[in-house]
């Protein structure tokens, strides 16, 4: 059993008080390596294999300053380097901290790598820094998670968003939920108390009845309410709400174009790319096989993939394109079904229709959140430049979404497409804005959605009001787990994505 300040995650060693190092730049070829060293021995570690202009014991060294020198091993100088020295007080770790700055190349990081290690220092995986700075309380679960996430943003808004979540913006969203738990908490005692009291008096002393209905209305202001469990409700359905958003900024959704040949879908990526980075051709089939590239529309970054539309073919080629766009078509997160307005709906047409109402079914069976559901498909009708033969009835009857009329070729009426993208999601940025941005959080903020919601049930009906005070403790179990990162094996709810 793990001890009470013991802030493992599952997967993670407790790395407190162990002097680590690790490699904190890319491996590979550039012009500087970085390693890290932590921990409460890094100063007399370093020290062995360091040789500093004006500087002889990295204990006397200056916070916050660099000392250049040379690193060497077994005698050898092993690279020219610049060491940055923080001390704990101010470090992000809560350890003494030495940055080793080398020449960059996978061999001159390696060898300071292995040096370090020989000399006592644990090398570790960089994130093994974030779990140091977790476990000496710098900074809380959340704000580790968005650390972590910064990594991987693909766009500028995914980077101030999930900075501001490292900033506290989340934590102090849970921090507030918890208050308002704590609050609950209160009241609920002080209700059981009078309550207890009434029923007190209802047996042994039922000529004094009247009182107390005086005494319990007194107290009332401060009883367990409706109107408590339901703002605590609120504060949790508005963090829920931002989950698409901050998902989607950290997991780039997969957007798959599906179209017979040559209705324009490399076009229209092309388009909204900005540049002719496809192959795009007037002989239909021209894209054999699919291509995937990673855009940002309004900050949310989608991965795109182009398919070779789903028809019959006898070309082999062409065919396992199509065989890949159907199994692209299983991972999509959206699809955009494109149709051609200068050319007659066709049994192609038909294909794709079809195609994309046993995708949408399946992924309605999947999906227990469907209210997210109107944007996952967007049906286009291209090249309305040319004059109309398609009879767009068809499509409408088939699909609920409503048509976009576009001229890819013409980039006519694009931005109203793009906007069409993230329809769902509230882009504009606003500092400091709490947003929930992994499935952990929203699986346990889920969780305490419905929690929340069966203690209100409870309350209302007057039934099971015994079982409120562990429904108020589980609550203040989830979010203390949303915060600190633990206790969340058991708790198993459906997600959006
Ligand atoms: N007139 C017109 N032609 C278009 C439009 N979009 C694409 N095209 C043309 O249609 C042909 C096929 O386009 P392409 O993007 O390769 O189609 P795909 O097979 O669906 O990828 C090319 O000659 C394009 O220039 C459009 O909006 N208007
Ligand atoms: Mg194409």
């Amino acid at each position: 059993m793990q001890k009470k300040d013991d802030k493992r995650t599952k997967n993670d060693k407790l790395v407190k008080h162990k002097t680590i190092a690790s490699i904190v730049t890319p491996l590979g070829e550039g012009g500087i390596g970085k390693v890290m060293v932590s921990g409460p021995n890094a100063f007399t570690i370093v020290n062995k294999i360091f040789t500093g202009k004006g500087i002889a014991d990295l204990q006397n060294a200056v916070n916050q300053k660099l000392y250049y020198g040379y690193i060497h091993d077994k005698g050898q100088r092993l690279d020219e380097v610049i060491l940055h020295i923080i001390k704990k007080e101010g470090s992000f770790t809560g350890e003494d901290i030495v940055e080793i700055n080398c020449h960059g190349g996978i061999r001159v990081v390696m060898r300071i790598y292995e040096c370090l290690q020989s000399s006592g220092a644990e090398g570790v995986p960089q994130d093994a820094l974030l779990q140091q700075s977790f476990e000496n309380n710098k900074m809380d679960f959340v704000q580790k998670e968005a650390l972590q996430a910064v990594v991987h943003a693909h766009t500028k808004l995914g980077v101030k968003v999930l900075l501001d979540q490292h900033a506290g913006a989340l934590s102090s969203a849970l921090r507030q939920g918890l208050e308002i738990i704590e609050g609950i908490e209160r009241a609920f005692l002080k209700e059981s108390w009078y309550h207890g009291a009434i029923i007190h008096t209802d047996q042994y002393r039922g000529e004094e009845k009247s009182l107390i209905p005086n005494l319990a209305r007194e107290g009332r202001e401060a009883l367990l309410n409706e109107k408590m469990l339901s703002s605590l409700e609120n504060h949790i359905r508005c963090l829920l709400e931002t989950a698409s958003l901050g998902m989607a900024l950290t997991t780039p959704q997969v957007l798959v174009i599906l179209g017979k040949p040559n209705v324009g879908k490399s076009t229209i990526i092309n388009a909204i790319l900005g540049e002719e980075r496809m192959l795009v051709h007037h002989e239909p089939g021209t894209t054999r096989d699919y291509v995937s590239e990673l855009i940002s529309v309004h900050g949310v970054p989608f991965e795109i993939m182009d398919t070779a539309g789903i028809r019959d073919t006898e070309d082999i080629l062409e065919s396992m394109g199509i065989e890949m766009a159907l199994e692209q078509l299983q991972r999509a997160d959206k699809v955009m079904a494109v149709f051609d307005n200068s050319r007659p709906f066709d049994q192609e047409d038909a294909e794709i229709l079809s195609a994309l109402s046993s995708w949408s079914k399946k992924k309605n069976a999947d999906d227990l959140h469907q209210n997210v559901n109107t944007y996952k498909i967007i049906p286009v009708v291209n090249k309305c430049d040319l004059a109309a033969r398609l009879d767009r009835k068809k499509i409408e009857s088939a699909v609920t979404q409503p048509l976009y009329s576009l001229s890819a070729r013409n980039r006519d009426r694009l931005e109203d497409l793009k906007e069409r993208l993230v329809g769902e999601l509230d882009t504009t940025y606003k500092p400091m804005r709490p947003i929930v941005f992994t499935r952990r959080q929203y699986c346990l903020l889920a969780k305490a959605d419905v929690v929340v919601k069966q203690a209100k049930n409870y309350l209302n009906t007057g039934d099971k009001t015994c079982m409120i005070s562990g429904l108020i403790d589980e609550l203040k179990k989830i979010f203390t787990a949303c915060l600190e990162g633990h206790g969340t094996i058991n708790i198993r709810v459906e997600t959006t994505r």
